[in-house]
């Protein structure tokens, strides 16, 4: 046998202190240009003289994403906002510190009209939300959490206009200006706080904030705000009870009322009535200054009726849970567009991830839920524009009421084991400090930069699972949010206008005799009868239908179900559009409708018979197991 001897000199690792090999990083790409199907699905929806506008402004906004605004998010995620309470003299100041990063990315939204687009006059109204979100959903995951204070703000343009306040309330209409404006020295953005020490979720019983009335609709709000998101915001809305002249107030929901406020006094800047108690230490989104907020006589306008506050920031709610969807979509998206990449630079036993079946077919699935959701989301904020444009029928209205819950808790419970799964697609490298990937799972970041090409040699660190860990959380857990899918349900015909807008929607597929949407189709059609046979059942006043099935207890269940269904549908929609198509939306709408495990809505799942069954499970070996549910 002949041994090759090599000299010491040529041994590849003699003189190395780091290896010989660099692996090349996954690049961001244009977000818009990078996107399987939003470009498309605009095309098809849009009239031609707005798509062109649209996707024009889309391209642009882009690159600028790429090129400037995912390092401002990336800034914004390392250096956290900072509270100061006391100057040196020990006087409360309640100052808040933020990175440039993050009033620089602010004001970008402001420009780029992020919000604006939604209200503005010279925009098809019709058209506008589809645009706007369609632009946020490739902001968001670049945008160091600024969605956050936006979703707010637009939920307040939001509720301003649904209730018109600009109408009635001077303070309330320069606040609508100045939160669709697009001048960057002008702009607003919004808080929410709904949420006090007692929890988010039941805000009925939760709220303790007294509103003692001073005169005509303004009053002196006292009370504790635990969990504040931005509150670098100018303006808010909030929930109060009013105390009458005996000091008394009315308990639960039938007791709020909704306040508007501004955080500082516009001529001296110092806060109104609020104290910065501390920011959260929170899990992640620790670029977004949440806190725990103090009102000691904090001036406010009664905005609402009394007892109505609930049912007014409902608005906001709506809105601020179609952006939440956007978000978590955004990330999704992000996630498998650099998987996607990754997998055409990295090479494992002798070839490019890209190249291995096994591989391929992992990011295949990870896309096709993609895509579901994307249409799930376009398909929603195309609702919102048909029913502010005012030309809504009852069937979209009741649609839109419905699907917005849908949208949130769904797209928020994909998008977990979604990244988690698109995590994985890096290997060892998704879990080593160094190359910015574990920021997928954190909000820690690392950023290798690539100037020559002037974008980013490892972009992954764009996303953080943290700040989507929070998106089935936000504004409304999954099952606050599958419980209000059975408040919508408890309207008139709700089912039967869920049934319509279905058929409506397979009807667009124009590729009738293509056998794959064809089993989509009545894949579909079985679910939605399936669904529509148990909710009948459930709600049947007939007890040995009825009987012994609590709705409640499958809610979730019914909430995917609808999902599933309207999702379904629309992958076939888009799949069977002629003018649109490829042989890879057939694909899609297939193995989301035929392969994927459909929802099995069986009565069993919401039988009373299983709370003790389920009590045994969940307590087994628990020290004071509890004797009734
Ligand atoms: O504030 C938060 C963070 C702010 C940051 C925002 C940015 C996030 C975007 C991220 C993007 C990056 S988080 C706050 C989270 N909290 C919630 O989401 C609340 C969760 N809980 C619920 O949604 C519950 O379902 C409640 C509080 C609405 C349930 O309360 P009640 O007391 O049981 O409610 P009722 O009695 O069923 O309903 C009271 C009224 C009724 O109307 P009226 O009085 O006319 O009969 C309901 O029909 O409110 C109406 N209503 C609604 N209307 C209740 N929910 C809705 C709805 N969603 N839409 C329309």
């Amino acid at each position: 046998m002949k041994i090759s001897m090599k000299t010491t000199s040529s041994l590849p690792y003699a003189h190395a202190k780091l290896g010989g090999f660099i692996q090349e990083a996954p690049l961001l790409h244009n977000p818009f240009t990078d996107d399987p199907i939003l470009e498309r699905v605009l095309r098809r929806w849009m009239p031609q003289n707005i798509y062109s506008k649209v996707s024009e402004d889309l391209t642009k906004f882009g690159n600028r994403i790429v090129t400037e605004i995912d390092s401002l998010g990336r800034e914004c995620e390392l250096h956290q906002p900072k509270l100061e309470q006391y100057d040196a003299w020990g006087n409360r100041e309640d100052k808040l510190i933020l990175t440039p990063e993050w009033t620089k990315l602010k004001r970008v939204a402001a420009e780029e009209g992020l919000l604006s687009i939604g209200y503005d006059p010279n925009i098809d109204p019709t058209w506008r939300r589809l645009y706007q979100f369609s632009k946020l959903y490739l902001f968001s995951p670049s945008a160091g959490m600024v969605t956050c204070p936006l979703a707010a703000a637009d939920g307040a343009a939001k509720t301003i206009k649904a209730l018109k306040l600009d109408e009635y309330f001077p303070e309330v209409a320069e606040a609508f200006r100045r939160l669709t404006s697009r001048n960057q020295g002008d702009a607003w953005t919004s808080g929410q706080w709904m949420t006090e020490k007692r929890g988010g979720s039941d805000v009925g019983s939760g709220t303790d904030t007294r509103a003692v009335h001073v005169q005509g609709n303004k009053y002196l709000l006292y009370g504790y705000k635990w969990f504040t998101s931005t509150i670098d915001s100018e303006m808010t809305f909030t929930l109060a009870r009013p105390v009458d002249t005996n000091e008394n107030i009315i308990e639960g929901t039938k007791g709020l009322s909704l306040f508007y406020l501004e955080l500082r006094n516009n001529k001296t800047g110092k806060l109104n009535g609020v104290q910065m108690v501390r920011l959260k230490n929170k899990l992640g989104t620790r670029q977004l200054p949440t806190a725990e907020l103090l009102l000691d006589g904090a001036e406010a306008i009664k905005v609402s009726d009394d007892g109505k506050g609930i049912a007014s920031i409902s608005n906001m709610l709506n809105i601020t849970r179609i952006h939440n969807a956007v978000a978590s979509i955004g990330f999704m998206r992000r996630a498998v567009s650099l998987a996607r990449d990754y997998a055409t630079r990295r090479v494992v036993f002798g070839r490019k991830q890209a190249d291995w079946p096994l591989h391929l077919a992992t990011i295949g699935k990870l896309e096709v839920e993609v895509r579901a959701c994307t249409l799930l989301m376009l398909e929603a904020t195309r609702l919102l524009g048909i029913q502010e444009s005012g030309h809504a029928t009852k069937t979209e209205q009741a649609n839109l009421r419905l699907i917005t819950p849908i949208l949130k808790l769904y797209t928020g419970k994909q998008c977990i084991p979604l990244i988690s799964e698109a995590i994985e697609c890096f290997g060892g490298q998704g879990y080593i400090e160094d190359t910015g990937l574990p920021t997928l799972l954190r909000d820690a970041q690392i950023m290798v930069r690539d100037n020559s090409k002037a974008l980013y040699a490892s972009s992954v660190e764009s996303i953080s699972l943290w700040t989507i860990v929070i998106t089935p959380i936000w504004e409304g857990t999954t099952n606050v949010l599958s419980l209000d899918v059975l408040r919508v349900l408890e309207k008139d015909n709700i089912v039967q206008a869920f049934h319509e807008h279905i058929n409506d929607i397979l009807n667009q597929n124009k590729t009738r005799d293509c056998p794959l949407l064809k089993e989509c189709e009545e894949k579909i059609k079985q679910a939605l009868a399936n669904l529509t046979n148990i909710l009948k059942t459930l709600s049947s006043s007939d007890a040995s239908l009825s009987g012994g099935l609590n709705m409640a207890r499958g809610a979730r269940e019914i909430a995917f179900a609808f999902a599933r269904i309207y999702s379904g549908a629309l992958l076939v929609a888009h799949a069977g559009s002629p003018t649109i198509l490829t042989q890879s939306d057939k694909e899609t709408a297939y193995r989301y409708c035929v392969e994927k495990e459909p929802i099995d809505l069986n009565s069993e799942i919401f039988s009373e018979k299983r709370n003790a069954k389920d009590r045994a499970i969940v307590y087994e070996n628990f020290k004071e197991f509890p004797s009734k549910l």
